[in-house]
């Protein structure tokens, strides 16, 4: 069949067939599309019935398991759309912020609030970790100081799990939202996290193998970062180091987001903090754009857990 066959059949199927009121012009023209590419593609792969099932099935398992967010990310499909979030924003003129990086599935909304700190932790891998303290300023592009600004922050514990999805671990760990100081200043306590690796019997994995490719995140800290008359940041810093830096499975490395991770041991800090070990600082600053009318929102929707 050629091309303009199968979009004459679709035209068909899916726009001659709108006879029962007025059809939503948006869903009409993306669902016509999709299909017929959809349709192309087993046109011009030939794909057998057989084929063709074993990917609605496919499909339907990963979202049945709840992995078809962690299959967006692996298949670069969320870093795609930063990258299209990237050009919305150079083609209105916004320059001079922390740069954005993928959401992922994991974030769970409702994590407890606090002004100034918190600790993230809860002190149960205190024996295998390493403690980390991360602080720094919320400024808009023009460098001033940002008080109220929300910093949400969540990460993996030492063994690569979020708390919440991972039920072994109490609600909330390793999720704050910290509220900035007077000066715009946040900072928090945890461990250094470790970094993710998809669940190894899972849909998302079955298909990486396939694809001869791992399901590795290096170390990383999620940031949604928000204040009143700005752009919500949603982005992730690294652990410099990580043998998988620059080897994301989900492509969300980028330059700026790997911050020096200093090592204190210093005898009066350690005291001061009733450290018996040295522990891991990172200074890392979040610079925010004034909101537009010109750009995209910077709010994505997308259905979150709340707990
Ligand atoms: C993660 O922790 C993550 O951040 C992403 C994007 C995908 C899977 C696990
Ligand atoms: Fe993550």
């Amino acid at each position: 069949m050629t091309h303009a066959d199968i979009a004459a059949l679709v035209q068909q199927f899916l726009v001659d067939t709108a006879t029962q009121g007025r059809p939503n012009p948006r869903v009409q023209q993306v669902v016509v599309r999709l299909t017929t590419d959809l349709f192309k593609a087993i046109e011009d792969l030939d794909l057998s019935p057989s084929e063709v099932w074993k990917g609605v099935e496919y499909l339907a398992e990963a979202g049945a398991t709840h992995e078809l967010g962690l299959l967006a990310a692996g298949l670069g499909l969320e870093r795609f759309l930063d990258i299209r979030a990237d050009e919305a924003e150079a083609r209105a003129g916004l320059t001079g912020a922390t740069p954005r990086t993928i959401e992922g599935p994991l974030y769970v909304a409702g994590a407890p609030e606090s002004t100034g700190y918190a600790r993230l932790d809860d002190g149960s891998e205190a024996d295998r970790g390493e403690v980390l303290f991360m602080q720094g300023t919320v400024y808009d592009t023009a460098g001033k100081p940002l008080p109220g600004a929300r910093v949400e922050v969540w990460h993996a514990n030492l063994l690569g799990n979020y708390s919440f999805f991972d039920k072994s671990q109490p609600d909330f760990h390793l999720r704050r939202t910290i509220v900035t100081d007077a000066r715009g200043r946040y900072q928090f306590r945890s461990n250094v996290p470790k970094g993710y690796g998809c669940p190894p019997e899972g849909t998302t994995q079955r298909l990486l193998d396939l694809l001869a490719r791992h399901g590795q995140r290096p170390a990383h800290i999620h940031f949604f970062v928000s204040a009143p008359g700005h752009r919500k940041l949603t982005t992730q810093i690294n652990i410099d180091g990580d043998a998988y830096l620059w080897d994301d499975f989900a492509f969300a490395s980028r330059d700026g987001l790997v911050p020096k991770v200093n090592r204190i041991d210093d005898h009066a800090q350690l005291d001061r903090l009733q450290l018996s070990k040295p522990f891991a600082s990172i200074d890392f600053d979040f610079r925010l754009l004034r909101d537009v009318a010109e750009a995209p929102a910077a709010e994505v929707e997308r259905i979150r857990a709340a707990a």
